[in-house]
């Protein structure tokens, strides 16, 4: 597992020698367009934030998903072999993964992964005083650079990758997650996926443009990040949430968009803006179910069943690959 490295704060003003995260900003702030990638959302404000997103009343799915576990846990559960390791994806707050740990007698041990690694050790502490039985085995780090678990973790894996997060790769992105997912997890793993369903585009723009503005500063807050830890200057005033529905793409686009005319350091960096360009800074697709089980099918998994309230589903998948 490649643990996130990024520069500690204000360290270097030239940027060298570069961590991950400050290699990355210079290449996506210097591209065109330009974009960075959103698995630096995820600092430990950006997680709380997206904690508080969770719960809005425009951002459906995960009031969606939450209930499709709790109808269908135990069904769910009864496809994993006994004794089994339950790997999460981009764990966040667990919460998700308490509702199937609560039915499921047969996992062995819980290995949550995620990149937010101060806010997974948090989190892994409060799952340890109300779960005293179950092993858990916190991984910080990135889920799209795995490589073999810790031998320590049992040997039949199960995997669990909620919140539509896959939707936040490109798909060909998610074709390569999902292969390496069953290298991981080994031939005839399940895998239960959750996945965000394309839907009346009113819906979804209200899910990324809440009333309260909670998910503008989660959006905004990579710029917070990239000041305090890669010595930015960005002035939060002259930039602006932008999230829209791109119905050719079937995905939600957000973008933090120049509000005038300005030049950024970073570090020894300048970063010019003209007014209205933007920062790509998060796709989110919608899938509809068949879509969504061809792009398993073709990445070496076979659908198993599938639960939907017609705005989210659950998938569970049954690796086929050797
Ligand atoms: N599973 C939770 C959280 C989803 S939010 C739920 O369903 O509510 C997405 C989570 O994935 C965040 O906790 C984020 O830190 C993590 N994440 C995003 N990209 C990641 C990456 N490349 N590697 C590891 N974790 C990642
Ligand atoms: C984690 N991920 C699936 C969320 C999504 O809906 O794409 C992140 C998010 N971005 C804005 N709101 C929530």
């Amino acid at each position: 597992m490649n643990v996130h490295q990024a520069l500690p704060a204000k360290r270097s003003r030239a940027l060298e020698p570069l961590g991950e995260f400050a290699a990355d900003v210079v290449a996506g702030l210097t591209a065109k367009p330009k974009s960075l990638p959103p698995k630096y959302f995820y600092d430990l404000t950006g997680s709380s934030l997206f904690d508080r997103i969770t719960l809005l009343p425009e951002y459906y799915p995960t009031r969606s998903e939450l209930s499709l576990l709790e109808k269908h846990a135990a069904e769910m559960a009864s496809l994993l072999p006994a004794g089994a390791a339950l790997i999460e994806f981009g764990s966040g707050s667990s919460r998700k993964a308490r509702i199937l740990l609560g039915v499921a007698a047969n996992i062995e041990c819980y290995v949550p992964i995620d990149i937010s690694g101060d806010f997974l050790r948090e989190d892994a502490a409060k799952l340890r005083r109300d779960l005293p039985n179950l092993a858990i085995y916190p991984v910080a780090g990135d889920f799209t650079v795995m490589s073999e678990l810790s031998a320590g973790i049992a040997a039949s894996r199960a995997g669990f990758f909620p919140g539509s997060t896959i939707g936040n790769f490109e798909p060909h992105e998610a074709a390569s997650f999902l292969r390496r997912a069953g290298e991981m997890l080994g031939r005839g793993a399940i895998l239960l996926v959750g996945v965000d369903l394309a839907k009346s585009p009113d819906v979804l723009y209200r899910a990324y443009n809440d009333a309260e503005g909670v998910t503008a500063k989660f959006n905004l807050n990579l710029l917070v990040r990239i000041n305090r830890e890669l010595g930015g200057n960005f002035n939060l005033t002259n930039f602006e949430h932008h999230a829209f529905y791109n119905a050719d793409k079937s995905r939600i686009e957000m973008h933090l968009a120049s509000t005038k005319r300005q030049k950024v350091r970073i570090g020894d960096l300048t970063v010019d803006f003209r007014a209205g360009e933007t920062i790509h800074t998060e796709n989110s697709y919608k899938y509809s179910i068949e879509s969504f089980r061809a792009l398993a099918q073709g990445s070496g998994w076979v659908p198993v069943q599938v639960w939907t309230d017609g705005l989210f589903s659950v998938h569970a998948l049954r690796n086929a690959a050797d």
